[in-house]
């Protein structure tokens, strides 16, 4: 089918609401009630059988029969010597790059009086073990492991642990041990899949239990991060999960094909990811949709891009107000703008995971190396949640200290709400200490 056929332009202000609704609507995640199924099944396999259970599934899904889980400080060594030295030089270009942004992100306790005599403290403390998954299914993604590993590294947690499915050789690739030993990761184990999660909430044998894991996945992967988080107490996942998408506006002087490009790089990502564009420029379009079809046809990856192509959605708005208008009614996982003057635009733009401004400002470099984190909100959610950055990684708490005087200051406050609530043991908690003689304890 030609592009034409496959990727017709709407035109924005002629569509109906729920045309319009329809146009923005992304692709279904399947919801089946076999895979919830499935994948509780691994995670009672996980439960009743620990190591063994990981062994046997690695074996059924990935096609080989794992010794051990864990993979050694040898394999890690030979696979880093294994890659060339421009492959090295690049993943440490790209580590500190990202280094370099997050390490700016790191917060200062906050103190403050807020009256006499009573100090409040917010503190930041590192999540004591963090949980990476990295997928090999399409593709290894040693980006990624950069993405989690370096945000773990710079809040402190004491216990970075690095999952990834091996291959049918049994190992993980080389490019992902060499990212993980940049970022100081050496508990590395070959297991994927709902099993890997499983086994990090629950612990087995040789997988002691993490506190929060991070990363993405297939379905099985993100089915067994929801149902976990909601069966083990304290467990906790990075953000919902879902397809990845961009959504690009581009006015009239955009270069049509670095906008091709930029969709197509989203779209290689799979069959189900969504590129969208947005343009008050009919002939810019046209041009896109042309260089669309040109560089999908050089793609390794074309089969996957146009499935993706098939899902997605080429808009003409009225004005580039309108264009601004869709995208933050959509809320994209990224956006990239190409107008004439970008920056002029950020103000008016919200709702999207990552911003990328300007002809020069392709999503590759967000993916691998200009420093921000590449696991964003996707589906809708990044009008709620935030782009992984360090905080994600540690966990605030405060922190009190009130003197009597403090106290007193305080107390016909209290008294006054603990009346209006009925709570007459928070009250007494007050008056106890203030009617008392004791004034040792100031
Ligand atoms: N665009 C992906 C991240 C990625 N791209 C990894 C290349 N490698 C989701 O934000
Ligand atoms: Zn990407």
């Amino acid at each position: 089918m030609s592009l034409q056929n496959l990727l017709p332009t709407s035109v924005w202000s002629t569509l109906s609401r729920q045309e319009q609704s329809n146009a923005l609507s992304r692709p279904a995640i399947e919801e089946s009630g076999l895979l919830a199924t499935q994948v509780e099944n691994i995670i009672n396999q996980v439960k009743e059988f620990g190591d063994k259970s990981l062994i046997d599934l690695t074996e059924r899904f990935d096609g080989f029969k794992l010794e051990s889980l864990k993979v050694s400080e040898q394999q890690i060594q030979s696979a880093i010597s294994s890659l060339s030295s421009q492959r090295l030089a690049a993943l440490e270009t790209a580590y500190g790059q990202i280094k370099r942004f997050h390490q700016a992100q790191v917060n200062q306790d906050v103190e403050v009086e807020t009256c006499k005599g009573v100090t409040c403290i917010l503190k930041t403390e590192a999540i004591e073990a963090v949980g990476l998954y990295i997928p090999a299914g399409s593709a290894p993604l040693p980006s990624t492991v950069l993405m989690l590993g370096v945000p773990a590294e710079i809040a402190g947690c004491p216990r970075k642990v690095l999952v990834s499915p091996p291959d049918n050789k049994g190992n993980v690739a080389p490019e992902v041990l060499a990212a993980a030993n940049l970022c100081g990761i050496n508990e590395i184990y070959a297991v994927g899949g709902a099993q890997a999660i499983a086994a990090l909430a629950i612990g087995t044998e040789s997988i002691p239990a993490v506190n929060k894991v991070f990363g993405p996945g297939n379905r099985f992967v993100t089915e067994a991060k929801s149902q976990l988080s909601q069966q083990i107490p304290g467990f906790a996942i990075d953000m919902p999960a879902g397809p990845s998408e961009v959504l690009v506006i581009a006015d009239n002087d955009a270069n049509a094909d670095f906008v091709a490009a930029d969709l197509l790089s989203q779209a290689e990502h799979g069959e189900d990811s969504q590129v969208i564009l947005l343009s008050d420029s009919k002939s810019m379009i046209e041009r896109v949709r042309a260089a669309l079809s040109c560089q999908l046809a050089a793609l390794p990856r074309a089969k996957i891009a146009k499935a993706a192509l098939s899902k997605s959605r080429l808009i003409l708005t009225d004005s580039l107000d309108m264009a601004i208008e869709v995208s933050n009614l959509y809320g994209p996982e990224h956006l990239i703008v190409q107008t004439k003057n970008p920056d002029s635009l950020v103000g008016q733009l919200r709702n999207a995971g990552s911003i990328f401004l300007g002809a020069y400002t392709p999503e590759s470099a967000g993916d691998y190396a200009s420093g921000t984190n590449h696991v964003l909100p996707t589906y809708g959610y990044s009008k709620v949640v935030s782009s992984l950055s360090l905080a994600d990684f540690s966990r605030r708490y405060t922190v009190q200290k009130i003197t009597r005087q403090g106290l007193q200051n305080l107390a016909p406050c209290i008294i006054e709400l603990t009346d209006a609530e009925g709570l007459m043991a928070h009250q007494k908690a007050v008056t106890i200490r203030l009617n008392s003689t004791d004034c040792e304890a100031s």
